[in-house]
């Protein structure tokens, strides 16, 4: 499947870098990061070959389905504490470490794991959350990129409300990074929609121990 056919957009294939100037946040977009060609086929190859589960958390006593299905891969067989699941990592496959080296061109950082979402269509979404555990949340990076559909990307200040929230669409082929206090001082999300879109995988590659 042809996912974006808007070569012309970026028609040079050159990475477009727009740094947000937010408090506490250090928040870095490249666009066009991955070429069309590399991101259908990146799309393709994700969501036929990831082992994708439907995890779930509990939210006042009951089970509730997380609106999005996900899987972890990383360095280790070692299980990580997920939404109060243990979920088991699968080994890096040949897409991921693709990837992962071309994000740590970008940053001074080897990722030890990867979280990836796989939002079916616009009622899948992600609420406002930090990364990390919160003893974890100083200075880390997110390389967090982008296949399919167009989704806003929202974040506002954690504890001032003085601050404007900001909405960043994250397009087929981008990378976000998230550097030093960004997870310290920001909550982000992706909203649901009503409009008709077409599905979108986000890969979030962290550094772990
Ligand atoms: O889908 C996205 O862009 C964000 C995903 C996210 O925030 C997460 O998995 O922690
Ligand atoms: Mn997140």
């Amino acid at each position: 499947m042809d996912l974006c056919n808007q070569t012309d957009l970026f028609s040079t294939g050159e990475i477009r870098k727009t740094t947000f100037d937010l408090p506490g946040a250090e928040v870095t977009l490249f666009e066009n990061f991955f070429t069309v060609n590399e991101s259908n086929r990146l799309y393709n190859s994700l969501l036929k070959n990831t082992i994708w589960e439907q995890d779930a958390m509990t939210i006042y006593g009951k089970r509730v389905n997380l609106p999005r299905l996900t899987a972890w891969y990383g360095d280790t067989a070692k299980t990580v504490s997920y939404a109060n699941n243990n979920r088991k990592i699968s080994p890096w496959n040949t897409d991921l470490i693709e990837i992962k080296e071309r994000i740590e061109k970008e940053v001074n950082i080897k990722f030890t794991r990867c979280l990836l979402n796989y939002y079916r269509d616009g009622k899948d979404s992600v609420d406002w959350h930090q990364d990390y555990e919160e003893s974890q949340r100083e200075n880390t990076v997110i390389g967090s990129v982008t296949f399919g559909a167009t989704r806003p990307f929202q974040l506002k200040h954690a504890t001032r409300n003085d601050l404007k929230r900001i909405s960043i669409p994250l397009v087929h082929g981008s990378l976000l990074l998230m550097q030093g206090a960004t997870q310290e001082n920001w909550k982000h999300k992706i909203p649901k929609t009503t409009k008709q879109i077409q599905p979108r995988i986000n890969l979030t590659f962290r550094w772990i121990k």
